[in-house]
């Protein structure tokens, strides 16, 4: 058997989808989540200013910790598997423009790793409020395994 390891996974909707409104999307994708293993927390949803992209509805964010046997690049694509079965569309819409579900891996245990597919740590997570602030509040103290910074510490820096 693998070993179960722990992922930290930043959540966002700005658009309703056929389920409901942004908040009901996320409480369903954390349902989905826990078919990847166990999540084991889950922080509370926080409405955000939209970042990079503005001319786009607020966001509701959060961060959920998931142990899974998983390895990354599998659990990678059971995320954007969880998102395409949620009903985002992907064809034609801007890179950082408006979402049903967005499911990003931030980190994965300290594993760091470059490929064309996935990027450990998630490069931009240090940068980003709305990925931090929800982390913040379930994993503290978790280890930046490049940065060599805590959570909480990479959120002061901000
Ligand atoms: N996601 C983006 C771009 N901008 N802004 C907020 N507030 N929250 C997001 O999740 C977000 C964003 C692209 O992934
Ligand atoms: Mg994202
Ligand atoms: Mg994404």
């Amino acid at each position: 058997m693998p070993e179960r390891q722990t992922a930290a996974i930043a959540l966002g909707s700005n658009l309703s989808s056929t389920l409901g409104d942004p908040t009901a999307n996320l409480h369903e994708a954390v349902r989905q989540l826990d078919a990847l293993g166990r999540v084991t927390a889950v922080s509370s949803f926080h409405a955000t200013d939209p970042v990079g992209y503005l001319d786009q509805p607020r966001f509701v964010n959060a961060a959920a910790l998931l142990e899974t046997q998983l390895a990354p690049l599998d659990l990678l694509r059971s995320l954007l598997a969880i998102e395409h079965a949620m009903g985002r569309d992907r064809t034609n819409a801007p890179p950082k423009g408006p979402r049903v579900i967005d499911l990003d891996l931030v980190l994965y245990a300290d594993i760091e790793m470059s490929t064309p597919e996935l990027t450990l740590p998630h490069p931009a997570m240090h940068q980003r409020a709305f990925v931090l602030a929800p982390l913040a509040e379930i994993a503290p103290t978790m280890q930046h395994p490049k940065l060599h910074h805590s959570i909480t510490e990479l959120l002061a820096l901000l």
